[in-house]
């Protein structure tokens, strides 16, 4: 309808505006769905989540371990590399940073990459500075509820663009793993499912680093 295209003319301009729209977005209400393969079933009895790799101690949480962990909001733009954009989304889940913190993960000093590990061996890699970042979350919820199955139940990476904070690179979304079943910190970075596919490896939504070979 006319006044829904007027609506999101307007909000595209004012997110423009306070530097929240990047170059080649567009705007959306909805929330896109989009991976490669099918929907894995869950089974909280057989779930886990393994933490391993550069690390003093590996971890596997069962799912009601994983459920123990300290949770955090954050609320945040998401960008997708086929162009669109959400605003103020809100994410509740687990902060790698904050785990860091705690010293419930404790990394060695080796470790400078991980490797998101999803159901059927799916994976993406980020440097370990972006995991770390406040923009970055194990996030199990969106807007109050726990993210639906498409979107990646119980579990997924979500990266994204927290407004007030130029300073934190912002990467496309698909740099979050949805159906995430561990962490591996690298000492070298290795590429994903996507970035071997020719996504481009950093990802960052200023630069419109979409694809390597264009
Ligand atoms: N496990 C898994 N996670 C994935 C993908 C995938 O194929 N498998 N695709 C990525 C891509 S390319 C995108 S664009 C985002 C889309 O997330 P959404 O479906 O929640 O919008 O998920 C990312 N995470
Ligand atoms: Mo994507």
């Amino acid at each position: 309808m006319f006044s829904d295209v007027m609506k999101r003319r307007q909000d595209e301009q004012r997110l423009r505006e306070e530097g929240r729209l990047p170059p080649g977005q567009s705007l959306t209400y909805k929330f896109p769905v989009l991976h490669y393969g099918p929907v894995p079933k869950f089974d909280p009895v057989t779930w886990d989540f393994r933490v391993f790799g550069e690390v003093q101690e590996q971890k596997q949480w069962s799912w009601e371990e994983f459920q123990k962990l300290p949770l955090k909001q954050v609320r945040m733009d998401i960008h997708c590399v086929t162009r669109w954009s959400k605003a103020d989304t809100e994410w509740g889940g687990v902060s790698l940073r904050h785990l860091v913190e705690e010293g419930i993960v404790v990394l060695k000093p080796s470790a400078r990459f991980v490797m998101q590990h999803c159901e059927y061996g799916f994976t993406v890699n980020i440097p370990l500075e972006t995991a770390l970042a406040d923009n970055f979350l194990l996030a199990t919820h969106l807007d109050g509820a726990p993210i639906s199955p498409d979107h990646g139940y119980p579990v997924r990476g979500v990266i994204g663009l927290i407004p007030g904070r130029p300073e934190l690179k912002t990467s496309y979304l698909w740099k979050g793993g949805k159906w995430l079943r561990g962490l591996e910190f690298m000492p070298q970075d290795r590429l994903g499912f996507w970035e071997q596919a020719g996504y481009h490896n950093e990802a960052d939504v200023w630069k419109e680093q979409r694809v390597t070979r264009g």
